[in-house]
């Protein structure tokens, strides 16, 4: 049995390291994951409740969006609304960055978030996620505003994911190290099960989605093949793993290695993935586990952000197996 040390307390204690913390980002940091929990149960239960379908609403992005979506977005709004630790908030569900009403001038902090990433797999039991990004707020004497998202990921506060699977877990970095937490539902917990994360530098397993074989340039086709065939520089033979939810294929590549891809197109020249909610909180957590993600030109990390629900593609995973791909294709 592993001794029990539960998020909060973990979150507290490591705040007590920053002699100037005021706790804020700790009382967000467990909004958040009160938030998760309660998405959790409504995962859970929307098969038996009849929320696995659509709700007939296209969001920002033009996608058709689930009755969980909305119904995930809405528990976190009300929750972080609450909590009164941030300034403003960008949802992947909202058209604009929506500033809370209780917000106070001294609040630090603005948050992004992905409510329910992978929703599309929910019918099928699919592990899906939510994903989020905290900033530190640009101009304490300017309203939170959208502005205040238009941050690279090297300058973001702390990120982190959580995975609605077999088991729910929580995975977050506030910049030192990379922690992993596990639901145990009997005392509705996080238990602190992996301290300090890291990547393996190398791994087996690369990831993606080859339907868009015919939209990608010759050199990255080629880059692929050489995974395949062990004619590439780490003479290494990958396994393919796709479940085409982000945060079950980044979470398996940050636990076992390898490399995680969903690069630009023809069609589409800026990838798929969103950079404020997705790209730059995954590419913090991997930077911090000791990997690598780039946009297949430069580190996601050092992408200046230009509008909240910009797309960004992503390569991200072990040190090695993202560095050949770099010299293969980037
Ligand atoms: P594709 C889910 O819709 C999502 O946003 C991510 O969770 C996932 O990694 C990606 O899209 C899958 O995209 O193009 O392979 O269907």
């Amino acid at each position: 049995m592993l001794p029990i040390q539960t998020l909060t307390r973990f979150i507290y204690e490591n705040e007590r390291d920053f002699p100037d913390a005021t706790g804020e980002l700790s009382s967000l940091l467990a909004s958040i994951a009160l938030g998760v929990k309660v998405i959790a149960r409504l995962v859970a239960t929307a098969g038996v409740r009849g929320l696995t379908g659509y709700t007939g609403h296209v969001n920002v992005q033009g996608e058709q969006t689930y009755k969980l979506d909305e119904e995930a977005d809405a528990v976190l709004v009300d929750i972080l609304g609450s909590s009164g630790c941030f300034g403003s908030l960008v949802s992947e569900e909202r058209d604009a960055a929506q500033e809370t009403s209780s917000v106070s001038d001294s609040v630090k902090y603005v948050v992004a978030f992905d409510p329910l990433d992978g929703s599309s797999n929910i019918g099928t039991n699919i592990p899906v996620g939510t994903i989020f990004t905290v900033f530190r707020r640009r101009d304490m004497k300017a309203a939170p505003s959208a502005a205040d998202f238009m941050q690279p990921g090297r300058d973001i506060v702390a990120a982190g994911y959580s995975v609605y699977g077999a088991k729910t877990s929580f995975v977050y970095s506030a910049g030192y190290g990379v922690h992993g937490f596990t639901l145990d539902p009997s005392l509705g917990e996080f238990i602190l099960t992996d301290r300090d994360m890291k990547v393996p530098q190398s791994g087996d397993t690369f990831s993606i989605n080859e339907g868009y074989w015919s939209q990608w340039e010759k050199s990255f086709q080629n880059y692929l093949h050489s995974l395949k065939t062990g004619e590439n520089d780490l003479k290494k033979v990958y396994s393919g793993r796709y479940v085409g939810s982000l945060v079950a294929d980044f979470d398996r590549t940050l636990r076992k290695g390898g490399i995680f891809l969903h690069p630009a197109n023809t069609k589409r020249p800026r990838g798929k993935l969103r950079l404020l909610y997705e790209c730059i909180p995954l590419a913090f957590i991997m930077k911090n586990a000791g990997g690598i993600a780039t946009d297949g030109k430069i580190a996601v990390t050092d992408i200046e952000p230009q509008a909240i629900h910009e797309r960004c593609p992503l390569i991200v995973g072990s040190t090695e197996d993202v560095e050949m791909f770099l010299k293969a294709v980037g």
